[in-house]
């Protein structure tokens, strides 16, 4: 059969783009049809997302695309615009780096406690997940008014369809669903008085979410009817479905603003030591569980290049590979960093408050950064396997961070394991990917990921030395 043309929305923390993938039984080529950035908004009442802006790039984005057999979105995880009875937007979606959350857990925690809401949910904790959103959001006068509740990707797919849904892999990043049934944890609403009207009924990739509207038709040049289909719509789900693996003994790390470091599991791991670890169970495609830690990634780079007024990645990277290796480290994993501003400045007081050289050039805080991201991956992929009991030979890279060498090697030399690099746009191959294999182009999560081994271009990054410095970092960070 011909080719086919599928439309990748994928919405990113740093930037939104619209792909175009064509698909054949042995090709897969992928192009850009538009890009826009992603800028948050701080108004008087706290951090907002521009949806506008976004909803406005990925129409801009269609009509660049041209025509295609199906559209899927994907979008960072956790965030959500809220409706009134009529269907009308209520205000801007919250950013999950905005400190409403600040403080709310213990109250959470005091209905349920932290334990028992891992051992229902598997949801490693973090301040933004949409439980604690929903905690500190309750009380607005905004909320009062509330009727529905649609998760990012669910929401712009709305606006283009004008039908509603809750998809499965990002509504597992809620906190309120249960990972064995992989259905709504009614218990956990229950306990917490959350109501379970408030989200549309559950989708899964593959699903049929609508057809562009006359007036989306309109605006794009396309000509309908166009359908929608449900992807995993959680970005990390669909990067992860494009991870170039053949068999079950590889690792994973997404990079992008966040690096997602775990394994694909067939079930979740809901022991006490795995949420003392802080891994997290999120789901993916086709029963699929991805076990998993948030590192902070290469936000902590983004916001210092804010800081430093926006210069260029090259030349940093480069006066970074020449400062010497792992002088100071911070822990990548630390909540501290998640909020924004001052970023040089934060990374150069936890060094000096753990005794370590200070690092004072955007080169040395680079490397840095760099170091510390790869120490951090280092233990998130040792630390999956152990308390997963999953072994593997080969990190996969994926991502934005695909396009920095320095990360890759650093990391490959942290793991002491092979690292294969790319694809960089995981997330758009895997979006569409699902929407082929709904039209019986491509077979199984496997199938998936063979045609991408045979088409994607792939770097391999051997470990270099040993890793006793590594460790030595390490545990210069865990003994402080
Ligand atoms: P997200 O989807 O979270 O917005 P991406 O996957 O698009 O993030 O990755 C963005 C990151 O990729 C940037 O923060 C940057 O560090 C890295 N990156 C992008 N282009 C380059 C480049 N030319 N060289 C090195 N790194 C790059
Ligand atoms: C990455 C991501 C990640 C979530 C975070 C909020 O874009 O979806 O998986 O933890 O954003």
């Amino acid at each position: 059969s011909s080719p086919r043309s599928y439309a990748a929305v994928d919405l990113g923390a740093s930037s939104g783009r619209v792909m175009v993938g064509r698909v054949g039984p042995d090709s897969l080529e992928l192009t850009e049809a538009h890009r826009f950035p992603n800028r948050p908004v701080r108004v008087p009442e706290g951090l907002r997302w521009d949806v506008l802006a976004l909803y406005a790039g990925v129409l801009e984005g269609l009509r660049a695309a041209g025509q295609v057999d199906s559209v899927g979105l994907d979008s960072w995880a956790v965030d959500y615009g809220l409706l009134d009875g009529d269907g009308a937007l209520l205000g801007n979606p919250v950013h999950y780096r905005d400190a409403r959350t600040e403080g709310i857990a213990e109250k959470v925690w005091a209905a349920l406690p932290a334990a028992e809401l891992y051992a229902r949910t598997g949801l490693q904790y973090a301040p933004f997940n949409t439980l604690y959103q929903l905690a500190a959001a309750r009380s607005s006068a905004q909320f009062a008014h509330a009727e529905r509740l649609l998760l990012i990707p669910d929401l712009l797919s709305y606006w283009l369809t004008g039908e509603q849904g809750t998809e499965l892999t990002n509504a597992s990043t809620t906190q309120l669903i249960d990972p064995r049934t992989r259905d709504w944890s009614y218990e956990v609403a229950d306990r917490l008085g959350i109501d379970l009207g408030l989200f549309a009924p559950l989708r899964r990739p593959g699903d049929p979410a609508g057809v562009l509207r006359p007036e989306v038709l309109a605006e794009t040049g396309l000509t309908g009817p166009v359908p929608v289909t449900a992807v995993g719509s959680h970005d990390t789900a669909s990067a992860v479905a494009a991870v170039p693996a053949d068999g079950e003994r590889f690792a994973y790390i997404c990079t992008g603003t966040w690096s997602l470091a775990g394994l694909e599991l067939t079930a979740p791991v809901l022991t006490e030591e795995s949420r003392a670890a802080n891994f997290t169970n999120e789901l993916g495609l086709d029963g699929t569980v991805r076990y998993l830690r948030n590192i902070m990634g290469l936000w902590l780079l983004q916001e210092c290049v804010r800081a430093w007024g926006e210069p260029e990645l090259d030349g940093l990277l480069r006066e970074a590979a020449g400062v010497p290796a792992l002088r100071s480290v911070v822990d990548a994993g630390d909540a501290a960093f998640l909020a924004p501003g001052r970023m040089p400045e934060r990374i150069a007081e936890a060094c000096r408050a753990s005794g370590q050289p200070v690092p004072r050039t955007p080169g040395e805080i680079t490397r840095c950064i760099l170091d510390s991201l790869a120490l951090a991956h280092r233990r998130a992929v040792a630390e999956a396997q152990r308390l997963a009991d999953h072994p593997v030979d080969t990190v996969y890279v994926v991502g934005g961070g695909t396009r920095n060498a320095l990360l890759c090697q650093l990391t490959a030399d942290a793991c002491g394991l092979p690292v294969v690099a790319g694809p960089t746009e995981a997330a758009a191959l895997g979006n569409v990917l699902v929407q082929a294999r709904t039209h019986g182009l491509v077979g199984d999560l496997a199938g998936m990921r063979r045609l991408l081994v045979d088409t994607q271009p792939l770097t391999r990054y051997a470990p270099r030395g040993g890793t006793a410095r590594w460790e030595a970092s390490e545990a210069r960070l865990t003994t402080r």
